[in-house]
């Protein structure tokens, strides 16, 4: 039997969209978990994934996702039940995403950065019944981090971990092993139907808390199978997870997901860092990979790049923040792999450099849709379309973009447009290649080397501080991330503060580590627009003017 409708807190696809992806062949009426069962037993004896030495089969993969599907099932996790998700890079995460997929349950993808700030909120919203997280992971104890928060999470039930589970928490290892004394059972519920949420993404948010991305099956695998596609993967790929996998990026454009459906081998790294990604790719052989700018240009500048064989590496996809035309140039030299620019977004729209494109369109664009049945409008400040080659804010709707956040009708109200399109907040430029070319942003976030960061997020945890009389929180330029955070401040008087003192307080009011401002500055008023309202441009133009002529200074 199957679950009826939608979700509720989703908004749906208009019925004739629907029909026509449908029609088209796009959306195929299959759930995640049956294709998956599909790759495991087409695949069989082929290597799924390396980790940390281990090298698991497409076979055993099946085996111990059922074991922890049965496990799952025992703990009385049900269909629809939201499960927050906040592993590492490790072979456990698809283990239990997989298995959450087979029960009907939602995976909800956190990210390791965060912190209590960001996971009582998520928890909270999506009444999370189960928090799945390593025991601990660089010396934070995410068990503990729990502990003191579950009093705002009150549907929260079961504590999921790897590595040694303290009391009160229920052991992935032990359920892998099958040893963790669930009875074999099948998952006779409510099956989930093809066009229901499947799981749901974090968004990096421009307002306040990040809100919830829900992605159905339908829509979800079609973009994996066309990026896969598009990525060129095969049998024979072997590919490296840098990036915390996660993130829509290493998951599903094509990344995990993609390999996984194509018979390949994902290696996971437990860093982007030279050091731990250099070796897996010589003794790896591994020939694709995706990494954010910020990471290519320490693998550029690395000089551990002279000790290992990467001579592997085939494409690199480079994306979630703009690629410098420059850094994007040394690449074939110094690696020996082709770029392939990646501009996406958990939202949906996915664009894509070829590997067969010219150089000009892979070093200076960011790609163009992959699915014919992308729409895209370059709007004006009007809300009209800009004239061809002209800049304005990118939106878009088509048969992998969601119609609306979860449980956010006030916001989705402005977030899309009256016909449905999701309002990017990029500006972009349609080059005469038919590419896009991403110049800029409307929306308020900083974009610190792919991790998206809301200034009004900051903005609201910086105001707690008893010094603080108000703050305008601005993205500030970095040589490596691209861009950093800077709060502007306006202190009480006789409050002194310095970047210490407050960088110590966020860190206490447990925002994550990549929110908190690199810089303080303390002014005694804001710029103000011709409306009246903080002239955020004229506090980066400040910032910017006063790095300059810091640079120039040294
Ligand atoms: C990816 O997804 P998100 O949801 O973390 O962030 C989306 C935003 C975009 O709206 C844009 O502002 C920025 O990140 N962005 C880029 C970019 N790729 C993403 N800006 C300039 N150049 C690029 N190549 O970041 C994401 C999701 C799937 C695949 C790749 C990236």
């Amino acid at each position: 039997m199957e679950t009826d409708g939608l979700l509720e807190g989703c908004v749906p696809f208009p019925p004739e969209f629907a029909e026509r992806y449908r029609r088209k062949g796009y959306w195929k009426g299959r759930t995640l978990d049956a294709w998956f069962d599909e790759w495991t037993a087409r695949f069989g004896e082929r290597i799924a994934v390396v980790s940390d030495g281990e090298r698991v089969t497409y076979a055993e993969l099946a085996r111990r996702v059922d074991r922890v599907a049965h496990s799952l099932a025992a703990l009385g996790l049900r269909p629809r039940d939201r499960v927050l998700m906040q592993l590492n890079n490790v072979p456990e995460f698809l283990y239990v995403t997989f298995a959450l997929l087979k029960v009907g349950a939602l995976p909800v993808m956190a990210l390791p950065a965060h912190r209590e700030a960001e996971i009582s909120h998520l928890l909270a919203f999506s009444e999370a019944v189960a928090y799945c997280a390593p025991a601990r992971l660089r010396g934070f104890d995410y068990v503990e981090m729990v502990r003191g928060i579950r009093p705002c999470a009150p549907d929260l039930q079961h504590v999921l971990v790897t590595g040694d589970a303290p009391p009160g928490t229920v052991s992935i290892d032990a359920m892998i092993r099958g040893a963790s004394g669930a009875a074999p059972r099948t998952f006779d519920g409510r099956r989930p139907a093809s066009s229901d949420v499947a799981l749901f993404m974090v968004s990096g948010g421009t307002t306040g808390l990040p809100k919830l991305i829900p992605r159905t099956h339908d829509e979800y695998a079609y973009v994996v199978d066309i990026a896969a596609e598009t990525a060129d993967l095969g049998p024979e790929s072997v590919f490296l997870i840098v990036l915390p996998i996660s993130h829509n990026f290493s998951f599903a454009a094509p990344g995990a997901l993609g390999v996984l459906s194509r018979g390949a081998t994902l290696v996971l790294a437990p860093s982007p860092n030279p050091e731990a990604a250099f070796p897996l790719i010589e003794r790896e052989r591994v020939t694709n990979t995706a990494t954010v700018p910020a990471v290519l240009i320490q693998w550029l500048a690395s000089p551990l790049r002279e000790r290992h064989d990467l001579s592997s590496l085939k494409v690199i996809q480079v994306g979630g923040s703009r690629l410098n035309a420059e850094v994007a140039q040394r690449v074939k030299p110094l690696l020996g792999a082709t770029v392939q620019q990646v501009y996406g977004m958990a939202e949906g729209l996915n664009n894509l450099t070829r590997v067969d494109d010219p150089e000009e369109v892979i070093l200076n664009t960011q790609g163009r849709p992959l699915s014919p049945d992308d729409e895209f409008m370059v709007i004006g400040d009007d809300g009209r379309a800009v004239a061809p080659g002209e800049r304005g804010e990118l939106v878009t709707r088509g048969p992998y973009t969601i119609r609306g956040y979860y449980k956010a009708p006030e916001y989705n109200a402005t977030g899309f447009t009256p016909d449905g399109f999701y309002k990017t907040g990029d500006l972009v430029r349609v080059t005469r290649s038919g590419n896009f070319s991403v110049e800029g942003r409307v929306k308020d976030l900083i974009n610190r080397g792919g991790e998206k960061i809301s200034a009004e997020e900051v903005e609201n945890a910086v105001l707690r501080h008893p010094a603080v009389q108000n703050v305008a929180v601005v993205a500030m330029p970095h040589p490596v991330l691209g861009e950093a955070v800077c709060a502007y401040v306006i202190a009480r008087p006789g409050a002194p503060l310095t970047l210490e003192a407050l960088r110590a307080f966020l860190d206490r009011a447990g925002i994550a580590r990549f929110k908190v401002p690199e810089r303080i500055e303390i002014v005694e008023r804001f710029p103000l627009t011709s409306v009246g309202k903080i002239s955020k441009q004229g506090l980066r133009a400040d910032i910017t003017a006063r790095l300059r002529a810091e640079g120039e200074a040294t």
